[in-house]
């Protein structure tokens, strides 16, 4: 597949999408969003590929949606032509997406690296939601995203008057995994992908979506949901490997089974 405002490789076990929009900040035209989540989908879809990171450039992660080309959109267009849909198909990524940003990461940039699994961050990383002061509020997430990170009131000044979050004040408050400076933070991140590719698939996989659960319902039926990806597990060869891979005090060998 050739893509032009993303650019994809894989490294190692780690398949990366880098934003190819420099000259607009990486802000997320109609193109670019489609790109980004068809490789987001190949790449789950390739057994070549244990875990994902998707990155910008080090002045800007992404500056949210194209303002240029959604300034003269009526309402009726802004639904019709599938945005919400396109946004939500992060949701059915089914392996780990660490979200690697330096620089801006505003509007659709900030809600796309929360709608990611992790996030590791440069020191020069800046979070914020400023639709407000172009006459809009958040439409990919921040609202409810960032409230269930940072409660009420801090998302109340982001989203209402523009305060933007440092990378210090982002990994304070558990925005960030973790913060590291900007020379490393794309190897850190790949780094940290190859890691989780290196595990059991299948408990990657039962894991990321029990942990998702928390954020969709009740703790009764979260709980629920954490039993029923935890049991299945027991039937896996993987299971049956790590566990005695355990007792036999060696390295286990993941088939993915
Ligand atoms: N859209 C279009 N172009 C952008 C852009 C954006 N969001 N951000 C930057 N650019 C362009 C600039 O217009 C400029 O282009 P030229 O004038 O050179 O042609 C180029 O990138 C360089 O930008 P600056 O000259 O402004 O660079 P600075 O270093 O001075 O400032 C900045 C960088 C990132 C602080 C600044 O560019 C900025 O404030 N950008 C706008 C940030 C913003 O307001 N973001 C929120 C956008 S609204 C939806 C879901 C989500 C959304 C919409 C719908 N649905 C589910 C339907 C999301 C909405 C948003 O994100």
């Amino acid at each position: 597949m050739t893509y032009t405002s993303v650019l994809t490789e894989i490294r190692g076990r780690v398949g990366l999408v880098t934003f190819n929009r420099p000259q607009a900040m990486n802000a997320f035209n109609a193109v670019m969003l489609g790109e980004l989540f068809d490789a987001l989908e190949a790449f789950d879809r390739d057994e070549n590929v244990g875990a994902m990171v998707v990155t910008g450039n080090e002045k800007a992660f992404a500056a949210g949606a194209d303002i240029k080309e959604m300034a003269e959109a009526s309402p009726f267009e802004m639904i019709t032509q599938g945005r919400v849909e396109k946004w939500d198909r992060i949701r059915g990524i089914k392996k780990v997406v660490i979200a690697a940003v330096s620089g801006w990461a505003l509007g659709g940039g900030c809600e796309f690296a929360l709608s990611c699994d992790m996030i590791v961050a440069s020191e020069t990383a800046k979070f914020g939601q400023p639709e407000i002061t172009i006459g809009v509020i958040p439409g990919a997430g921040g609202t409810q995203r960032l409230a269930r990170l940072l409660g009420k009131n801090l998302t109340m000044e982001m989203v209402i008057n523009n305060r933007t979050l440092t990378a210090a004040e982002a990994l304070q408050f558990g925005l960030a995994n973790r913060v590291v400076p900007v020379e490393r933070y794309l190897d850190d991140a790949v780094a940290l992908a190859e890691e989780i590719a290196g595990r059991a698939p299948l408990a990657v996989h039962m894991a990321k979506d029990a942990v998702n659960a928390a954020f969709e319902t009740t703790l009764t039926e979260g709980l629920k949901t954490e039993k029923r990806n935890f049991y299945p597990l027991f039937s896996t060869e993987d299971q049956k490997e790590g566990m005695k891979a355990f007792i036999e005090k060696r390295k286990a060998n993941w088939k993915g089974k």
